[in-house]
């Protein structure tokens, strides 16, 4: 069994050549402190989105996944001991909000990383991400590959996913499967926190959490399993994700729920590059007919 040690590595001192190495055998790779410089801005702006978020729950709309509040943020339903009906699931942070939250997604060392994994030519995909779980129950995210969300036509987007507060067991520590990225894309089920793996098929044992301090990082590919527990601390915890891909590959199968992937399916082979051009972070977009 893979240990957090055999994927982990530190910012400082970093040997970009062996955490591209790791990531390709594991799927996944730990750099700690890597988002250090930036935790304490993104915190603050993370914190005030979610306040803006309650203060608009009552306009929030009904969507297929939950709720959608008026600034973006998807709520789902609560467990039944909380104090509303509904809580925070996708806080609506993203490049075009938070400033700090922008800058942490250029840092210089991560895109290093990432040239090494990607190649010199590096842009982003979407526009970032934050999964927000709130305290004591804050919901499960159950076990998954991304790619059921996003499948790519060619390697998919890398995935940096990073610690705001210091996370563990208690507060929702991410779980990874190493190897998984391996094992191609898996049939999905709906769950409560939407497409998921089946729970007895990928057990929350078969997976390793990485426990890691505010500004630790962790890069995996879009077909490596994982997940996280709940929240049973007072306190909030975000995670926040930048993903970045190469600049000719896109998205071909967009879904939520097993239905909306049934259907985006059949559509997939008209997928094009058209439209999904991400801003460049490293390197250059030659012209390329669709
Ligand atoms: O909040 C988390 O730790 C889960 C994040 C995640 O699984 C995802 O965004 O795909």
């Amino acid at each position: 069994m893979v240990s957090v040690q055999d994927i982990e590595l530190f910012a400082d001192g970093l040997d970009v050549q062996r955490a591209a190495e790791i990531y390709h055998e594991h799927g996944c790779l730990v750099v700690r402190g890597l988002m250090t410089p930036y935790i304490a801005e993104v915190q603050r702006d993370i914190e005030a989105t979610a306040a803006q978020s309650l203060s608009l729950l009552d306009r929030a709309e009904r969507i297929v996944e939950g709720w959608r509040t008026p600034d973006g943020t998807l709520f789902i339903p609560a467990p039944p001991h909380y104090q509303r009906d509904k809580q925070i699931m996708v806080l609506a942070i993203n490049y075009q909000t938070s400033a700090a939250f922008f800058r942490s997604a250029l840092d210089e060392k991560l895109l290093d990383i990432l040239e090494a994994i990607i190649g010199p030519n590096i842009e982003l995909f979407g526009n970032g991400q934050c999964l927000y779980k709130e305290p004591v129950g804050g919901h499960p995210k159950h076990l998954h590959q991304d790619a059921a969300y996003f499948e790519h036509r060619y390697d998919g987007p890398v995935a940096v996913l990073n610690y705001v507060v210091d996370t563990d067991l208690n507060n929702g520590a991410l779980h990874v499967v190493p190897g998984s990225h391996k094992l191609g894309q898996l049939k999905h089920v709906d769950t409560f926190s939407h497409l998921g793996l089946d729970e007895n098929e990928w057990r929350w044992e078969d997976a390793l959490p990485i426990c890691g301090k505010a500004g630790d990082s962790i890069f995996f590919h879009y077909r490596c399993i994982h997940g996280s527990k709940e929240n049973y601390s007072d306190k909030s915890r975000p995670v926040f994700i930048h993903r970045y891909r190469r600049p000719d590959d896109y998205v071909i199968i967009s879904a939520t729920t097993t239905a909306n992937r049934a259907e985006a399916e059949k559509r997939a082979a008209e997928a094009k590059k058209t439209n999904q051009r991400g801003l460049m972070v490293r390197g250059f977009r030659a012209y390329q007919e669709d």
